[in-house]
């Protein structure tokens, strides 16, 4: 295995621009984004609000800092946000939404990341002055540590009603939306008029190497802008990334369709080796969860003994490792991460 490339499961953020999306990004024009004057960007920005459906966007350089900046413009210090206790703004973005915005988070239990319409509803904080105000409710889709799973629009809609109801703001970590629409058949703006504001990531399945963007009203993307600044994410001629991520936006997305495919392929195999478990119906998207029994070690000791081996994936929890397919990985390289986890459990 020693002169075999490695198969990087690890993250659908490891992919690396091939020759014609280097090529975009070397002939981009640029110019000073801070003074709005990047055309590239700006470019991108239209593009992204028009796919959204929204009035306007911004391109932020992380999936992170487009949650948090879209967090702070829409809450103040001592609001509490309502989420899902899985959802990677609190598990993976180092406290952010208490460090950066002031708020506690409510955090709501439910199976591959959902939860439903009466939960937010008990979780909503009366209005007397001893409570937090519930201001902002945060849905990811895909879920990540969920296994990658689609949310459903009729589930959306109905917690659209709740904060409707009740005045609150809803935000969408849509990281991996496009991976939803692909998976589910809709449009990305099927699922972004229920939200305030939208962001997505053209760092993961699609393959740029840099940035993420936030969508929303011309009037709300001006205060996420201002607190991108804040945030130390204000870009100069950032055009030479953006142009990656529009090339990204080109010639990605129907692609994502074979990650899916890669996915489901990898795990109906992996389920079928004794020792290791894996909830085939979560599989919609490009991640899956393995769960592995104790009698072949931890979740971090199976993951070191594959990396070893060549297949890179990630323990995320003791017994749990996670792969993520991508535009790096082909058919025949699934076919080869197969024959080296069978190897390695037998
Ligand atoms: N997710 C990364 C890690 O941070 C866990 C990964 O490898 O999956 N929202 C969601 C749903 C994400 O999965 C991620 C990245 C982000 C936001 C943050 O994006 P970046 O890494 O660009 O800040």
């Amino acid at each position: 295995m020693r002169n075999m490339r490695p198969i990087d499961l690890r993250s659908d953020t490891v992919t690396k621009p091939a020759a014609a999306m280097r090529e975009a990004m070397a002939n981009a024009e640029v110019g000073d984004d801070v003074f709005a004057g990047d055309p590239t960007i700006n470019r991108l920005q239209e593009k992204v609000a028009q796919l959204l459906g929204k009035e306007a966007a911004i391109y932020v350089p992380s999936g992170s800092m487009a949650n948090q900046t879209a967090i702070r413009a829409q809450t103040q210090p001592g609001d509490e946000i309502i989420t899902h206790e899985d959802n990677h703004i609190y598990h993976y973005e180092a406290g952010a939404p208490a460090a950066l915005s002031g708020c506690s988070l409510k955090l709501l239990p439910g199976k591959h990341g959902f939860f439903d319409a009466e939960a937010v509803r008990s979780a909503l904080r009366p209005a007397d002055s001893h409570f937090p105000q519930s201001s902002l409710i945060v849905i990811e889709n895909t879920h990540n540590r969920g296994g990658g799973t689609c949310w459903s629009i009729d589930a959306i809609a109905d917690i659209r009603r709740v904060a409707d109801e009740h005045g609150l703001k809803m935000h969408l970590d849509g990281a991996r939306l496009l991976n939803a629409c692909i998976a589910k058949g809709h449009k990305p703006a099927d699922y972004a008029k229920y939200f305030d504001t939208v962001s997505i990531c053209f760092s993961k399945g699609l393959g740029a190497p840099v940035g993420s963007a936030v969508a929303s009203t011309k009037e709300k993307i001006k205060r996420v802008h201002r607190f991108r600044k804040m945030f130390g994410g204000g870009m100069r001629q950032g055009g030479i990334i953006a142009a990656g991520a529009l090339y990204a936006l080109e010639n990605h997305v129907d692609r994502l369709a074979t990650d899916h495919a890669n996915a489901k392929k990898l795990a109906t195999a992996l389920a079928e080796i004794p020792g290791l478990s894996i909830d085939l119906g979560s599989v919609e998207t490009n991640i899956l969860y393995c769960d592995i029994d104790p009698r072949l070690g931890t979740g971090p000791d199976f993951a070191s003994k594959l990396n070893e081996a060549g297949v890179w994936m990630i323990a995320t929890a003791p017994q749990r490792i996670r792969a993520v397919t991508h535009l790096d990985v082909s058919t025949e390289d699934i076919d080869r991460a197969i024959e080296i986890v069978r190897k390695s459990v037998a």
